[in-house]
């Protein structure tokens, strides 16, 4: 998207916040190179748009995703799970943890919903919108359209997979999706940016940039 079409931040858009918490910056059990740099950029935007929500990854220990749940796994491996392949990770995000937190330094005053994800021990959920058994609903689409959204903007962690999964569905679910570029940061297993630029162009989901959203509404808050 261009900065001339980003021109007018309406008041039916929202931004969309992934996942921004403390495992997967550095330090954390998921730790995405950089992925605490989305921070003070998802701050400075926050008051170009009246309305935001964050997405939390809440998983229960055991979880299917967890490598540590499956005899003879490592990180990184993908399973064949009832719904198809899914990869596994470091345990990450487990529910009432540290490092399920959101970072300390986001300041994010005018959140209006925080929405779980991935808390079901047998499914993961890389999207905010369907789990990855594709037919388990989040009920975000439903709750969107009842709030009269249209363009969801979004931003956070990871590029390759939350983000990725999240804005796709987005789409997928009748809205216009826009992922703020720089404000997001990859996981970045092999080939997993690369095919997130192809998914993304073949779906109909937007790019643009911070400073692009910037020019388009300076920031008030
Ligand atoms: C994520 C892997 C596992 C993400 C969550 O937020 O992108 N990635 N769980
Ligand atoms: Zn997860």
């Amino acid at each position: 998207m261009d900065t001339q079409s980003a021109s007018d931040i309406r008041s039916n858009d929202l931004l969309l916040v992934i996942d921004v918490q403390r495992d997967f910056c550095p330090g954390g059990q998921l730790a995405i190179r950089a992925g605490d740099a989305v921070v003070p950029a998802i701050n400075h935007i926050a008051g170009c748009f009246e309305h935001i929500i964050l997405t939390q990854d809440w998983h229960p220990a055991n979880h299917t995703s967890f490598a540590s749940t499956h005899a003879k796994a490592k990180p990184y491996d993908t399973i064949q799970a009832s719904y198809g392949s899914q990869t596994l990770w470091p345990e990450h995000c487990v529910q009432d943890t540290l490092g399920a937190e959101f970072h300390s330094d986001l300041h994010l005053p005018n959140v209006e919903l925080i929405l779980r994800k991935g808390f079901r021990a047998e499914i993961d959920s890389y999207s905010a919108f369907l789990e990855n058994d594709k037919q388990t609903t989040t009920g975000l689409a439903g709750y969107l359209r009842e709030r009269g959204f249209q363009r969801i903007f979004l931003a956070g962690l990871a590029y390759d997979y939350c983000v990725r999964f999240s804005a796709v569905d987005a789409v997928r679910f009748g809205f216009t999706a826009i992922v703020i570029e720089d404000a997001c940061r990859s996981v970045d297993l092999p080939g997993s940016i690369e095919a997130t630029g192809l998914e993304f162009a073949q779906a109909g989901v937007q790019q643009t940039t911070l400073q692009a959203i910037l020019q388009a509404a300076p920031a008030r808050r």
